[in-house]
């Protein structure tokens, strides 16, 4: 069990978000990322929420011009963090930032942050929101770019420790909206792992700027690479997928596979999915069930015995 997002099955170099000055070309449609945490009923220790390279200037991070962005990272629980759902539209026009504050702060071009770990807390597990469909007690964190136009790089890890990594136990990450740079190696594959549910028989994916980067597909047990629509520069596409009875419960491993011979760096995308209501389906840090396989044999018949 760990926390970090991006997760290690997702193999994603870190997440971003630009300063509200930024050009969405640069592969941010809002500004605004927001990434849930659960942790059990069961945990009964502090938790801390560790930001590794808050700052935006020096290493990880995309530079415009002169450094001049902030961003504000801010942790949210009690009643609403995450049940109001202007938490989990795809829109911020309403109130994302639902429940009560437990601690914001906001970095600039700051040398004493750059490629090193800032650590929110310590918090209460019962501090969260208490949503057992979200597996326990749910804390919201909001990161915004306030002011500039660079790239805020970062990556999160939630800990039993101020100092270091250490997983909660059986604790997790979702996200229903995804930000995040890809490698830049031309070889890498990244994942996201959205769960089916027995409500849904349709998805439909949407993503910005992928820069037509590769491809994006889907494996699942009824799904051997159904491939998924992607985006040019600034722009988005949609691309609606049916659901069979044979991937529910369980998870989709939706697959980002860079272009080999187009070497595309510093490729930031957007991603997010609904269901057939148009209702935004999470993504988790880790899989439900695991990751899931093919199952190559659905609607095969057995053959004939030979005589
Ligand atoms: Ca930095
Ligand atoms: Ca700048
Ligand atoms: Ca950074």
């Amino acid at each position: 069990m760990a926390q970090p997002v991006p997760a290690v099955d997702e193999n994603i170099h870190a997440l971003v978000t630009f300063g509200k000055d930024g050009e969405t070309a640069w592969g941010d449609d809002d500004f605004i990322q927001i990434i849930f945490f659960s942790v059990p009923e069961s945990f009964q220790e502090s938790i801390y929420l560790r930001v590794f390279d808050p700052d935006t200037g020096g290493e990880l991070d995309e530079q415009k011009g002169e450094w001049n962005t902030r961003t504000t990272f801010s942790v949210f629980g009690g009643a609403g963090a995450c049940s109001n759902e202007g938490a989990r539209r795809i829109v911020r026009d309403g109130n994302y930032k639902s429940g009560t504050m437990l601690a914001s702060r906001s970095f600039g071009n700051d040398a004493r942050y750059d490629s090193k770990w800032y650590t929110f807390g310590p918090f209460n597990p019962g501090e969260g929101e208490l949503l057992p469909e979200y597996g326990g007690y749910v804390f919201k964190l909001v990161i915004e770019g306030i002011s500039g136009d660079d790239g805020n790089l970062y990556r999160l890890f939630l800990s039993t420790d101020r100092e270091q990594n250490r997983p909660v136990e059986g604790a997790f990450a979702f996200y229903f909206k995804y930000k995040f740079r890809l490698h830049d190696a031309n070889n890498e594959v990244s994942h996201i792992y959205p769960y089916m549910d027995e409500r849904v028989i349709a998805i439909k994916q949407s993503n910005f700027d992928w820069d037509n980067d590769g491809v994006i597909r889907v494996i699942s047990p009824s799904k051997n690479g159904e491939v998924m629509a992607i985006s040019g520069e600034n722009h988005w596409a949609t691309s609606t997928h049916q659901i069979t009875a044979d991937d529910i419960n369980s998870s989709l491993d939706i697959q980002l596979i860079k272009n080999k011979k187009a070497n595309i760096k510093s490729n930031n995308v957007v991603i997010y999915l609904e269901n057939q209501y148009g209702e935004l389906l999470p993504f988790y840090s880790i899989p439900i069930g695991g990751i899931p396989k093919y199952k190559y044999n659905i609607g095969i018949k057995p053959k004939a015995p030979v005589k």
